[in-house]
């Protein structure tokens, strides 16, 4: 279901980030989520695991938006607005699910938190863009590849949505209009986190 908007997916950085891509959007945790089989213990720490990981990505954005040119501000900003709402939907669910979201990061999800806030600060603006694109267009395809249905249908339809493909279009026109000869090791650096995230959801 990524040709639903196959704009967002038609980049370079994907191409030459070659099997890393299908290893970053792939995983058996995704399809139990789609038909319902995913065990409650594994969703939950999936849960309060991205709650970590989009506190730290909310903080990347803001440090990138401070950090860019005029013309990319406005569509920065419109993901720093977005994340605040995320931010606020996680708790919503936790607070649902009588979930706790004090806990301890996990190391893998440590692991990826310091890398992009490390980089938000040492790598390039141009680079940034690369990894920003990497974050969103990875969960993009990875939610999108899934039907929307079952007690997770409401997590699937958020990262499959014709709203958020259109912005990761967007992040793709930013990014691929201004690299450097960081972006597409940060772009590839995103996918192998975005893998050992999903190993991490799932085993613990
Ligand atoms: C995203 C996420 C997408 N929530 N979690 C991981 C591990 N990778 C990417 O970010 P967002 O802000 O939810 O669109």
């Amino acid at each position: 279901m990524t040709e639903r908007n196959p704009e967002a997916f038609d980049s370079r950085f994907i191409e030459e980030s070659g099997e890393l891509w299908e290893r970053a959007i792939h995983s058996p945790f995704l399809d139990w989520v789609s038909d319902g089989t995913l065990l409650k213990e594994a969703f939950d720490r999936w849960l309060a695991q991205d709650y970590h990981f989009v506190s730290a990505f909310f903080r990347f954005v803001a440090a990138l938006l401070s950090r860019s040119e005029r013309a990319a501000q406005p569509l920065l900003v419109q993901g720093v607005s977005v994340l605040d709402g995320e931010l606020a939907w996680f708790e919503g669910h936790a607070r649902a699910r009588g979930l706790e979201l004090g806990g301890p990061p996990h190391p893998v999800c440590q692991r990826y938190n310091h890398f992009m806030l490390r980089a938000a600060h040492e790598e390039s603006p141009r680079g940034l863009y690369a990894l920003l694109y990497g974050v969103e267009v990875s969960y993009c395809a990875a939610w999108s590849a899934i039907e929307p249905r079952g007690p997770y249908r409401e997590f699937i339809e958020r990262w499959s949505s014709p709203g958020f493909s259109e912005y990761v279009a967007e992040l793709k026109h930013l990014c691929e209009r201004r690299t450097d000869a960081s972006s597409q090791r940060l772009f590839s650096e995103v996918l192998r986190h975005e893998e050992a995230f999903w190993t991490m959801s799932m085993s613990g």
